[in-house]
C-alpha cells in the first residue's frame, strides 16, 4: 500500500472544523456526476478522490481561488472529486508579495482552509518562478547581492507561513529552456548567482535548503513541464537532480506537469517517471491536461469541439495513459489535473484555436476523459 496523508489530514480537518468560518465553504455535498448521487452528502467511492484512494494516489486538481469562493457547484466538484489541491495562482510570488515586505496570505489560506475541512492535502505551488513575479521585483533596480537576500527571504517567509499546511511543496518550477541542448533558465536569479560568481545554477540548491529549514515536513518539488519525453530537456533534468542528491541537497520529488497536446505522440512517460523515481525520490503527474484543435464558428471564436473526432478521442486515450503510468510507478502518489472545466482551463488563451483540456466540460458536465479516468483507477485498486 502507498503512504498517503489522508489520516494526518483528516485529523486536521477534524481539528479546523472549529475554527474555519462558516459560509463561506459548505461542507461535501452531493457529487456533480449523476451516476454518484447516491452517495449524497459524502463522499462517494465511486468518485475521482474514492476510487483513488483504494488504488493508494491522491487525484488532485488545480484551484482557481476566487470561483472556490464563490461559486459552489464549483466547490462542489473540488471537494467531492479531488483529495489533493493545488493553488493555481495564489500562492505565486505576484499575488503572494505585491508589495516589498507586503504578503498577502488570505487567498491562499482560505483556500487551505477549505481543504483541510474536506479531508483534502495541498500542493503548494511555487516558491521560485521566473514567471509571475511582482513588479516591484522586475522593475526594480537591485544589487546581485540585495537579490539572493530577496529570494532567501521570500522562500524562508513563504515555506514557514505554511509550514504543516503543505504535503509537497513546487520549490522550483521550470528551471530547464525547452531546447536540444538541455540547456539551465538563466533567470534573474541565475544570473544574480553568476554575478556573486557562484555557478547560476547553486540558487536551486540554496532555496531547497532554505525551504526544508522552514518546513521540513513537506516534500521538496522540482517541477517542469516536457519531462514527459525522453529528450534533451528531462536527460538534463535528471542530471541535475542526480548532481543535487549526490550534494545533499533535500529534494524530494520532480513534477511532470503533463500539459499534453493530441497534436503530438504519446510521450514515454511511464519510462521515464520510472528513471526519475530510480533515483530515490518520488515522481507526480501535477499538471495535467490534454489538448487538441478545436472547431471555430464563422465569427471566428472557437468552440469547445474538437475539430476531429479520431483526436478527441485521442484525448481521452491520453488522459488514461497518463494516469495508468503514474499508477505503474510506485513512487508516483500524486495525479493532479490543471483545472476543473473547460470553462476555466488557461489553455484557450495560451494556445489559439486550441482547448478541451478538461474533464469536465463548459458547463461542468463530466466527459468521457472522466469516466475512463474511473475506470483506470478501478482496475487499478
Ligand atoms: O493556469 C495558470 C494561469 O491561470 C496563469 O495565467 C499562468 C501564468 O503564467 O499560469 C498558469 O499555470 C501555469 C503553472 O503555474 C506552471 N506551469 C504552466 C501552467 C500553465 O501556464
Amino acid at each position: 500500500m502507498r503512504t498517503t496523508h489522508l489520516i494526518t489530514v483528516a485529523a486536521l480537518a477534524l481539528a479546523s472544523l472549529v475554527v474555519v468560518p462558516t459560509g463561506a465553504f459548505a461542507a461535501p455535498a452531493p457529487p456533480a456526476d449523476p451516476s454518484a448521487s447516491q452517495h449524497s452528502g459524502v463522499i462517494g467511492q465511486d468518485t475521482l478522490r474514492g476510487l483513488a484512494e483504494e488504488a493508494g494516489i491522491e487525484f488532485g486538481v488545480a484551484v482557481n481561488a476566487d470561483l472556490l469562493a464563490k461559486n459552489g457547484k464549483y466547490r462542489n466538484i473540488v471537494n467531492t472529486q479531488y483529495s489533493s489541491v493545488t493553488a493555481e495562482n495564489v500562492m505565486k510570488w505576484e499575488a503572494i508579495n505585491p508589495a516589498p515586505g507586503v504578503y498577502d496570505w488570505a487567498a491562499a489560506e482560505a483556500l487551505i482552509a477549505n481543504a483541510e475541512a474536506n479531508g483534502q492535502v495541498v500542493r503548494g505551488h511555487t516558491l521560485v518562478w521566473h514567471n509571475q513575479l511582482p513588479t516591484w521585483l522586475t522593475t526594480g533596480h537591485f544589487s546581485a547581492e540585495e537579490l539572493r537576500a530577496i529570494l532567501e527571504n521570500h522562500v524562508r517567509t513563504v515555506a514557514e507561513h505554511f509550514a504543516g499546511d503543505i504535503q509537497q511543496w513546487d520549490v522550483v518550477n521550470e528551471i530547464f529552456n525547452d531546447d536540444a541542448a538541455g540547456s539551465f533558465r538563466e533567470t534573474l536569479w541565475y544570473q544574480a548567482y553568476e554575478e556573486l560568481g557562484l555557478p547560476g545554477e547553486q540558487y536551486v540548491a540554496d532555496v531547497f535548503r532554505w525551504a526544508h529549514e522552514a518546513d521540513s515536513a513537506a516534500l521538496l518539488f522540482y517541477n517542469d513541464y516536457n519531462l514527459e519525453f525522453t529528450g534533451p530537456k528531462s536527460n538534463a533534468a535528471y542530471a541535475f537532480v542526480q548532481e543535487l542528491l549526490a550534494d545533499d541537497v533535500p529534494i524530494q520529488g520532480v513534477g511532470f506537469q503533463g500539459h499534453l497536446d493530441t497534436q503530438y505522440g504519446f510521450p514515454d512517460l511511464q519510462s521515464n517517471l520510472q528513471r526519475f523515481a530510480d533515483q530515490g525520490i518520488e515522481v507526480a503527474l501535477t499538471e495535467v491536461d490534454v489538448r487538441t484543435f478545436v472547431t471555430q464558428k464563422p465569427n471566428g471564436t472557437y468552440t469547445n469541439t474538437p475539430a476531429d473526432a479520431a483526436e478527441g478521442a485521442q484525448q481521452v486515450d491520453y488522459w488514461a495513459r497518463t494516469l495508468e503510468a503514474c499508477l505503474a510507478v510506485e513512487a508516483c502518489n500524486s495525479f493532479t489535473a490543471w483545472g476543473v472545466s473547460d470553462a476555466n482551463s488557461w489553455i484557450p488563451g495560451w494556445f489559439t484555436g486550441q482547448g478541451a483540456g478538461l474533464i469536465f466540460d463548459l458547463h461542468s458536465n463530466p466527459k468521457p476523459q472522466y469516466e475512463a479516468l474511473r475506470e483506470v483507477l478501478r482496475n487499478a485498486a
